[in-house]
């Protein structure tokens, strides 16, 4: 049974686009949105759509959403649970060969950074940044992978159980805690190409704070001083 959680704040433009090209790539597939209280009408969007959504009001960040909508996801028998942002930089066209992967993988990572994989209009600070980052997940965490910081993926069941540990990634770092617990694990990871585009609707919600949080975290989780 296959599933696609979607991190929400603010992405009306966009939102609608994402779940009806989710639907055409994939039948039977159970959508679940995760908004924190978009002033923009995005959950909304969604509901109309026939998406689950669930609008949280007291918490915020992209690493909790994403924690509780696979929880979510595990509640409702879903065995492998993709994972992508709504502002179609992940293209749902993936999903269909990411959920055959998975089938024999416990996290599948739509990967940027390896052959065959892209960025496609990103201007070099965005670049500079994803590199930096991916840089410091593999010299501090020792992460085998590519592409750490990709937020199109494929989980099992059962790495979702593994990963329900990060509950100090609130932000964008959950993606590095979930790679890290995933591998620590001893779980089997594929990276399959993607192609990344930019977002054309909406605004980025990566600010430096968010940034510098990512950073301390990471630290903190090679010094062995967060979970
Ligand atoms: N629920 C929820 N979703 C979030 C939050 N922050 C970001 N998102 C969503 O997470 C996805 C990724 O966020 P983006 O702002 O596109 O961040 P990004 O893709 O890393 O950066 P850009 O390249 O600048 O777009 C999008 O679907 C956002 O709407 C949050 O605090 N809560
Ligand atoms: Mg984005």
């Amino acid at each position: 049974m296959f599933g696609v959680v979607v991190p929400t704040y603010n992405e009306a433009d966009n939102i609608k686009v994402l779940i009806k090209e989710i639907r055409e790539n994939v039948k039977d597939v159970t959508i679940i949105v995760i908004d924190d209280n978009s002033e923009d009408g995005t959950a909304e969007i969604a509901k109309e759509m026939g998406a689950k959504v669930f609008v949280r009001t007291n918490e915020k960040g992209l690493g909790s959403a994403l924690r509780f909508g696979l929880n979510k996801a595990v509640e409702l028998g879903i065995t492998r649970i993709a994972t992508m942002d709504a502002d179609l930089s992940h293209d749902p066209s993936y999903l269909p060969s990411m959920f055959n992967a998975s089938l024999n993988a416990d996290l599948v990572v739509g990967s940027r950074y390896i052959e065959g994989g892209r960025i496609e209009n990103w201007p070099l600070k965005r670049r500079v940044i994803s590199k930096g980052a991916n840089f410091l997940t593999k010299l501090l965490l020792h992460s085998s992978i590519q592409d750490n910081t990709s937020g199109y993926r494929v989980y099992s069941a059962r790495a979702v159980e593994v990963i329900s540990s990060c509950r100090n990634a609130g932000g964008y770092e959950f993606q590095i805690c979930a790679v890290y617990k995933v591998l620590r694990n001893h779980l089997k990871v594929v990276e399959v190409p993607i192609i990344f585009r930019d977002r054309e609707k909406g605004s980025s919600k990566l600010s430096s704070g968010k940034m510098a949080k990512w950073l301390w975290y990471v630290i903190k989780l090679s010094l062995g001083i967060t979970s």
